[in-house]
């Protein structure tokens, strides 16, 4: 399976590093990508935690990172995002950079469960935790 990652676990971000635990099973990098619709890409909550919302045509075309990644890494993650309380596993299409490039169904983790006020924050187009919006994740062991 295709996995695009658009938040916390993108290179660089506070939770990659759970991507790269073998023992939570593989996941290996196709390349940087973009959605092809438009999303609404907010950080909300006291925690600032990035959601795609579940509303493509609102919002901007998302950039983030593909990874293809086996069963037991997909089953890691449902857990690790809090599937389908927290966000849920839904199905988008991007287009990955590059020369070997090209459109790929992916799956994402976003919400169709959020406050409606969560529409009028600002859309991202490429989250960083340490951006100039000035709202640091806090992450889960400090919770
Ligand atoms: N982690 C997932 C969903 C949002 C988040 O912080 C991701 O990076 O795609």
């Amino acid at each position: 399976a295709h996995v695009f990652v658009y938040g916390t676990l993108k290179t660089g971000q506070p939770n990659h590093r759970v991507l790269l635990d073998g023992a939570h099973g593989r996941a290996t990098l196709r390349g940087r990508a973009r959605t092809l619709e438009p999303y609404p890409l907010v950080i909300a909550g006291e925690h600032n935690i990035p959601w795609l919302l579940q509303l493509p045509g609102h919002g901007r075309c998302v950039a983030g990172e593909v990874y293809a990644v086996d069963e037991q890494m997909l089953r890691f993650l449902d857990e690790f995002e809090g599937c389908p309380d927290m966000y849920q596993r839904t199905r988008l299409t991007v287009a990955v950079e590059g020369p070997a490039g090209g459109t790929v169904q992916c799956f994402a983790y976003s919400t169709a469960t959020y406050p409606p006020e969560w529409l009028q924050l600002p859309h991202l187009d490429d989250y960083d935790s340490q951006g100039e919006h000035g709202l640091r994740y806090n992450p889960r062991e400090n919770r």
